[in-house]
């Protein structure tokens, strides 16, 4: 399961392209995973968009990940769902959709990390690793010790967020981070492929420093 580089969509961030419309672009750009991350919409909307992208991602190669709805994500074809710690608990989920459906857990510490894995997550993501302007309530920022200290509680891959850029991408792969998901440093960016390129690109030498 490759998650380098997990791209989030959200068309309040993207100047007006679509869920869509994100999802094509940034795959075109060498995203490893797409989440629908929408909070607004009805189901019957939400569904329709998650058809789409599980169609895109599919011909790309691609992972495509629903965001909070596992009954949409199972509907659409999805390859997984991401949940919060105060969403469908995670051994619920696993009762629905056993493996090889990808489960993917938000944590915000080392501890809420080992749970999880325990639980039957494939995958954690810890943050915000840096302060972030894209979600209301992510909490304080934990910085790359957090990454860090994560890492060391599971043997899952750690996907960090939270405030990566180009900029410190570099840092966090180094901190111990399996992938980076990312909402505005490429879905805000004039351009959506050339933002993805370049963070993968930069994920992808780190890891070689560090084979
Ligand atoms: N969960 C923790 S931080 C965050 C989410 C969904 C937002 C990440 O967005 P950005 O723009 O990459 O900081
Ligand atoms: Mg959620």
């Amino acid at each position: 399961m490759r998650l380098d580089l997990y791209v989030i969509t959200d068309e309040h961030l993207s100047g007006g392209l679509s869920h869509t419309g994100i999802a094509r672009q940034a795959v075109q750009g060498g995203a490893d995973v797409i989440q629908l991350r929408e909070k607004g919409l009805t189901g019957k909307e939400l569904t329709r968009i998650a058809e789409e992208i599980s169609s895109i991602t599919r011909h790309a190669g691609a992972l495509f990940i629903m965001n909070d709805r596992l009954d949409i994500a199972l509907a659409s074809g999805a390859d997984g769902v991401h949940l919060g710690q105060d969403d469908l608990p995670l051994t619920a989920a696993r009762r629905i959709a056993p493996r090889p459906f990808i489960i993917g857990v938000s944590v915000g510490t080392a501890a809420e990390a080992a749970r999880a894995e325990a639980d039957g997550a494939d995958y954690v993501a810890v943050g915000p690793v840096f302060p972030t302007g894209s979600k209301d309530d992510a909490g304080p920022a934990t910085g790359t010790g957090m990454v860090a200290a994560v890492r060391a509680a599971v043997t899952v891959p750690v996907i960090a967020i939270g405030g990566i850029t180009t900029r410190n991408a570099g840092e966090i792969i180094h901190a111990g981070a399996d992938g980076l998901a990312v909402i505005s440093a490429v879905v805000s960016h004039d351009d959506i492929p050339a933002a993805a390129r370049t963070l993968a690109a930069i994920i992808r030498a780190e890891k070689e420093k560090n084979p």
